[in-house]
């Protein structure tokens, strides 16, 4: 079985999912959970990266990660409505974040099958996405090899390519959890 999509039915799309406000872990946990009551089928979700905020007004630290989804009959504009809706649960809305500002929830299409989509609601693949080590690492994981449907590359050449230094590391909770469950970490 390969990552290609046989027919509108089995589309798989790529979403990545940043926190940088709040219980960052928490609310990836409640984005994942909103994705399954919008009706897509969560197929498998990568590990979880603390990474450097990157052309941001800020220095939270951010928790990224991808989700693999069958999006069903559901179009690119459906889908993207929806992650708004998810987005606006979660408190998103509430303070109106400008794009440079920290965000409860972010939730970006990735790729959706290997469409490409311009319109004024919605960019498919995400313009900015093959910069970004923070979507790259934990897509890396899915699909090393699918190809950027625009730039035609896979996606682990695209990460052996970038300029982007900042740091994406791999998150786990134990190490970071108050209180300090995990043996050997530092008080
Ligand atoms: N999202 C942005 C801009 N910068 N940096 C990190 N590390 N993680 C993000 O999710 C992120 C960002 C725009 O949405
Ligand atoms: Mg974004
Ligand atoms: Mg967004």
């Amino acid at each position: 079985m390969t990552l290609m999509q046989m027919d509108a039915d089995n589309t798989l799309a790529y979403i990545s999912l940043g926190s940088n406000l709040g219980d960052r872990a928490g609310n990836l946990l409640l984005a994942v959970r909103g994705l399954i009551e919008a009706d897509l089928v969560v197929r498998r979700l990568s590990t979880i990266y603390e990474t450097d905020p990157l052309d941001m007004d800020t220095d939270l630290k951010f928790l990224n990660m991808v989700a693999e989804v069958q999006v069903g009959g559901t179009s690119p504009t459906q889908l993207m409505a929806r992650l708004l809706r998810i987005e606006y649960s979660l408190g998103r809305g509430e303070k109106h974040p400008g794009p440079k500002e920290p965000r409860t929830i972010d939730l970006d299409i990735i790729f959706f099958g290997s469409q490409v989509v311009n319109s004024d609601f919605v960019t498919i693949p995400h313009p900015r996405m093959h910069l970004r080590k923070f979507v790259l690492r934990p897509l890396a994981e899915l699909v090393p090899n699918f190809v950027h449907p625009v730039l035609k590359t896979e996606i682990v050449e695209l990460l052996a390519a970038s300029e982007d230094t900042s740091a994406a590391h791999r998150w786990s909770p134990n190490v970071h959890a108050k209180g300090g469950t995990a043996a050997g970490a530092e008080g």
